[in-house]
């Protein structure tokens, strides 16, 4: 039986944040030692906004620094960054072909990240989802972790992958990718507003726990993490309308590996400065050693590069032969 491929990619636009951690990184950990990973620093993604050039590059070794503190492994998985692939961009313009107008119309994550502004988007915000297409079926990955805000692309991918199977006349082809769904990976909020996710992006460092945080601006920072006048409720149902409190809960519950039912029950009735408290011990316990490996592997950028050149070799391999059988199906060919 052929092994079970698993693909994910993180985008290098800043430093790697709390929801990061427990909504992908934790995961691909667990992934590690059930399947084949291949995990990628998403660049080309991370230039649909602009990035500062000096910035990106800083970036893509930091994501890599973090990928490795988190405990991935660099023998166990291939660790590498997209632009050192050509073969992504190549499947992603094919798939531009092979992707309709329509469908990128319905994706409804361009059209929270574009705004009211949608006429001034790049091209590649538009397209993004084929280049995730691409980054996936290079590989011919078989399974993705996804969070609720890419079953979308996902679903995108498989229809890319049956309509290119179909016109070129190669069933089987290009796999019909699954998702891999936990419903026990939260979706992190912001501290500030716990209707917008955990990100990057935000402009408010107090809206987010960055990895590389340390202990004092944790604390600091779930202190004045905004929750509401009333007390912790027992029940789930007591959480209606109150985003901010649970998602304080919810990162509770994620970062112990238990569940939302369990923590009410432990804080039921008890004020928020008695969870912030609890909350605040278990993220420095968790994350603190992870940001401290972060700074050290970042003196080391030989390292880090050996990772990446590493990675990319074995990826290479991989994609060359695949985007050589893509050609012939079409009738393209590279004369060199
Ligand atoms: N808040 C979150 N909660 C749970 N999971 C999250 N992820 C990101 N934010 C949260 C997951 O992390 C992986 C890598 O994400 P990404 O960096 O490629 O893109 P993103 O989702 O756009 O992350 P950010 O932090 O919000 O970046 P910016 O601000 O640049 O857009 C993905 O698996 C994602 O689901």
């Amino acid at each position: 039986m052929k092994k079970k491929r698993v693909f994910s990619g993180v985008q290098p636009t800043g430093n790697l944040h709390l929801g990061n951690y427990l909504g992908a990184i934790d995961n691909f950990v667990n992934l590690q030692n059930k399947f084949e990973c291949i995990y990628c620093v998403v660049d080309l993604h991370a230039i649909t906004n602009h990035q500062d050039p000096k910035q990106l590059k800083s970036n893509i070794l930091e994501t890599v620094a973090s990928f490795v503190a988190s405990g991935l492994s660099t023998e166990k998985n291939i660790i590498f960054n997209q632009a050192s692939v050509a073969a992504h961009s190549e499947l992603a313009w094919i798939f531009n072909c092979v992707s309709r107008i329509g469908w990128m119309n319905r994706m409804t994550q361009f059209k929270e990240k574009a705004g009211s502004n949608k006429e001034n988007a790049s091209v590649g915000l538009l397209v993004y989802p084929n280049l995730m297409a691409a980054d996936i079926l290079i590989y011919k990955a078989t399974h993705v972790p996804v969070g609720e805000d890419q079953k979308q692309h996902l679903e995108l991918t498989r229809d890319i992958a049956k309509k290119f199977n179909n016109d070129f006349k190669c069933k089987d082809f290009f796999p019909i990718v699954e998702p891999l769904i936990s419903k026990d990976i939260p979706r992190v909020m912001s501290l500030r507003n716990g209707k917008k996710k955990m990100s990057k992006s935000d402009d408010s460092d107090y809206s987010r726990i960055n990895l590389k945080d340390d202990k004092d601006l944790i604390n600091l920072k779930i202190k004045k993490a905004t929750t509401d006048a009333d007390s912790i409720p027992s029940e789930i149902s007591g959480l209606k309308d109150r985003a901010e409190a649970k998602n304080l809960l919810s990162i509770y519950a994620s970062i112990n590996k238990t569940n939302l039912e369990k923590v009410l029950k432990d804080f039921g009735g008890k004020n928020f400065s008695t969870l912030k408290s609890s909350l605040s011990e278990t993220i420095i316990e968790k994350i603190c050693p992870i940001g401290k490996e972060i700074t050290k592997l970042l003196q080391d950028e030989k390292y880090l590069t050996t990772i990446l050149k590493k990675g990319t070799n074995k990826a290479d391999l991989i994609a060359k032969e695949n985007i050589k059988e893509i050609y012939n199906l079409i009738g393209l060919t590279k004369f060199t």
